[in-house]
C-alpha cells in the first residue's frame, strides 16, 4: 500500500495540520518532516520490516513525525507513556524486542542507562532527520503498524498490536459517524500513547485534513483562553476532564465562566469517552454549555466500537450503537448471543477494528477470542435500542482518570515494601477520577505505615496516577476457601 492510497497523513499541502507551541505545521511540512525521518531511519535498506521503534515523545510535532516516519519506513511504532516511571518500561522495551528508541533533551537524558542496559540505540528525531528523501517501501494494509501497552488482569502491560488496515478501519468509521471535515480544529491534550489521544483526535484530524493543537498537558488556562477566542469547534475528552473544568468554573470569575462555556456552546461536537460519564456530569455539562455530551465505548483492543448518533438523540447513561462496520453483540455466560433487550451480557465485537494480537503472547491472545469474537470484558446491556455499560467482569482493572490499571500490577510493587504482608488494591467510586486507587494492607508484625511515607516510597517505582490515592489498614485480608482475596467484601467494607 502506497502512501497516497493510504493517506493516515493526507496530502493537504498548504493547510496547517499541526500547531505546536508557537508554529503551525502544515501538511507538506509535516509530509516532508517524516519522509527524511522515515529515509533516515532506513539507514540506506529498503523497509524496516516490522522491526520495533520506541519513542518517548510527548504530543509535538516530533511525536507526529516518529510515529508516521515509523509506519512509512515498514516498522513497528510503539509510543510510551513519558510520564512512566523508568522501572515501567523496562518489561514493555524487552517485551516488544525494543531496537531503537527516539527521545529528545531531558527525556533522552532519564532513557540513556536503561537503553545502555538493554542494548537499545538512542537516539533525538534531529539525529534521525536524513537531508534527502531516499524510496520508501510499500506497506501492505495487513503489516503490523503500532504497539501500544495496556494493563489488564496480567500484572504486566500486554503489548496490543494493529495492523494498517486496524488502524485504517478505526479511524475511518469515526471520521463518517462523527462528521470530521478538514475544517474542524481540535486540541490535544490527552497522552499519546493510548487510543483516545491517538486514534479519535490526532489520526482522525490527519486523516481528515483537519487541524490539531497540540499540548504536552491539560493546561486548563491555556486551553480556556482559546476556548473563548473561537479556535475550536471539536473537542474530545475523557469525564475527568469535563469534572476538572467543572471545578476550575468553581474558582474563577462568573464573567470568565460564561465566555468559556459560550465557546464551547459555539463548538459543534463535545466527546467523552474512556470511561463512563456519570448522568449527573452529562446534565451538568448541558446546563453550563448547552452541550449535549456524545458519549462513546472503545478500548485498546477495538479502537471505538459503540457510539451515541451525532445527529439523532444522546441518551445520558448510554455509549449508543455499534459504530458503521463494527459488529457488537452481547453473550451469556454459556457463550450464547443474547438476543434480547434488558439482559445483560459481555461486549464481544468482531470487524477490521479489532488488533491483530498481543505481542509474542499467543496464550494471551487466544483466550480472548471466542468463536471469531473479542471478548471484552465488559458487560453491558440493550435498552430501547441503545447500550448501556454495567461494568467489567474483572475486579482487578481499574479505570481511574481514563486510564486503565490494574490492581495486580500495583499490588506486585507494593508489596516489595519492607512492611507489608499482603496487600489487596482495589477501584472505589470517586467523584474526579471515576474510581480511586485504594489499598487495604496487612503489615508484617511490628510494622507500621504511613500513608505518606507509603506515597514517597511509591515515587519512581510506579507512574504517579497509579499510586494509591488511601490506603486502609487491616488485621487479615478476607479470603475465600481457595485462599483468594474477596475483593467485593473489601468494597463493601468502605
Ligand atoms: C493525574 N493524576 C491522576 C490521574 N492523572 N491520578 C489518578 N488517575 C489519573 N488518571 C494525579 C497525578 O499523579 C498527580 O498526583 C496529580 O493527579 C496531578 O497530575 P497532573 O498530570 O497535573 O493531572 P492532570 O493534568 O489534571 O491529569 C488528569 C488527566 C489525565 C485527566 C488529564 O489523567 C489524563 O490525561 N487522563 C486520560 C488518560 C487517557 O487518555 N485514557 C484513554 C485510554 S484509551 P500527585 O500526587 O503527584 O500530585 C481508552 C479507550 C477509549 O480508554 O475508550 O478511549
Ligand atoms: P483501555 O484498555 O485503556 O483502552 O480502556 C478500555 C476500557 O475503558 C473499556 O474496556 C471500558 O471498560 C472502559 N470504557 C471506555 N469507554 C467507556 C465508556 N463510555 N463507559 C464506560 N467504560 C468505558
Amino acid at each position: 500500500m502506497s502512501r497516497d492510497s493510504f493517506p493516515f497523513l493526507t496530502n493537504n499541502n498548504s493547510k496547517t495540520a499541526l500547531v505546536d507551541g508557537d508554529r503551525d505545521y502544515s501538511f507538506e511540512e509535516v509530509n516532508g518532516l517524516i519522509d527524511r525521518f522515515a529515509s533516515g531511519l532506513l539507514r540506506g535498506s529498503s523497509d524496516l520490516n516490522e522491526e520495533r521503534i520506541a519513542f518517548f515523545i510527548p504530543a509535538s510535532v516530533d511525536y507526529v513525525t516518529a510515529m508516521h516516519g515509523v509506519w512509512r519506513a515498514g516498522g513497528i511504532a510503539i509510543p510510551l507513556n513519558v510520564a512512566s516511571a523508568v522501572a515501567e518500561l523496562d518489561h514493555c522495551l524487552t517485551s516488544a524486542s525494543v531496537t531503537r528508541m527516539i527521545a529528545n533533551g531531558n527525556y533522552q537524558d532519564s532513557l540513556k542507562d536503561l537503553c545502555q542496559r538493554l542494548n537499545i540505540e538512542l537516539m533525538s528525531v534531529e539525529d534521525v532527520l536524513q537531508d534527502k528523501v531516499s524510496p520508501l517501501p510499500v506497506i501492505a494494509e495487513e503489516r503490523r503498524a503500532m504497539m501500544l501497552f495496556t494493563s489488564g488482569t496480567t500484572n504486566k502491560p500486554k503489548g496490543v498490536v494493529s495492523t494498517h488496515k486496524t488502524i485504517q478501519a478505526q479511524v475511518t468509521t469515526l471520521i463518517d459517524a462523527w462528521c470530521w471535515t478538514q475544517d474542524d480544529v481540535i486540541p490535544l491534550f490527552l497522552p499519546v500513547h493510548h487510543i483516545h489521544g491517538i486514534i479519535n483526535i490526532l489520526s482522525c484530524s490527519l486523516w481528515s485534513g483537519a487541524t490539531v493543537h497540540l499540548f504536552s498537558k491539560f493546561d486548563i488556562p491555556k486551553i480556556s483562553a482559546e476556548i473563548i477566542a473561537d479556535t475550536y469547534n471539536v473537542f474530545m475528552a475523557v469525564p475527568t476532564i469535563y469534572v476538572k473544568l467543572i471545578q476550575y468554573f468553581d474558582s474563577i470569575d462568573q464573567d470568565q465562566v460564561q465566555k468559556i462555556c459560550g465557546g464551547f456552546a459555539r463548538m459543534r461536537l463535545n466527546i467523552s469517552g474512556s470511561a463512563a460519564c456519570p448522568v449527573k456530569l452529562f446534565n451538568q455539562w448541558q446546563s453550563l454549555t448547552g452541550q449535549v455530551l456524545l458519549e462513546r465505548y472503545g478500548m485498546t483492543e477495538i479502537g471505538m466500537g459503540i457510539s451515541n448518533p451525532y445527529s439523532d438523540e444522546r441518551r445520558a447513561g448510554f455509549v449508543g450503537q455499534a459504530l458503521p462496520g463494527v459488529k457488537i453483540a452481547l453473550f451469556d455466560e454459556q457463550n450464547e448471543i443474547i438476543n434480547e433487550e434488558d439482559v445483560a451480557g459481555e461486549i464481544r465485537v468482531q470487524g477490521d477494528n479489532v488488533f491483530l494480537e498481543y505481542w509474542n503472547n499467543e496464550k494471551a491472545t487466544t483466550e480472548s477470542f471466542k468463536n471469531g469474537w473479542f471478548c471484552t470484558g465488559d458487560v453491558a446491556v440493550l435498552e430501547r435500542g441503545y447500550y448501556r455499560i454495567m461494568g467489567r467482569s474483572s475486579v482487578d482493572i481499574i479505570k481511574s482518570g481514563g486510564y486503565k490499571l490494574s490492581a495486580l500490577e500495583i499490588e506486585g510493587v507494593l508489596l516489595m515494601h519492607d512492611a507489608i504482608a499482603e496487600v489487596a488494591v482495589i477501584g472505589v467510586e470517586d467523584e474526579t477520577w471515576g474510581e480511586a486507587v485504594t489499598a487495604f494492607i496487612g503489615l508484617n508484625p511490628g510494622a507500621t505505615l504511613e500513608f505518606d511515607e507509603l506515597r514517597t516510597w511509591c515515587d519512581g517505582k510506579m507512574s504517579s496516577y497509579k499510586i494509591p490515592k488511601s490506603i486502609k489498614l487491616i488485621d487479615a485480608l478476607p479470603r475465600n476457601a481457595m485462599g483468594k482475596v474477596t475483593k467485593p467484601t473489601l468494597k463493601a467494607m468502605l
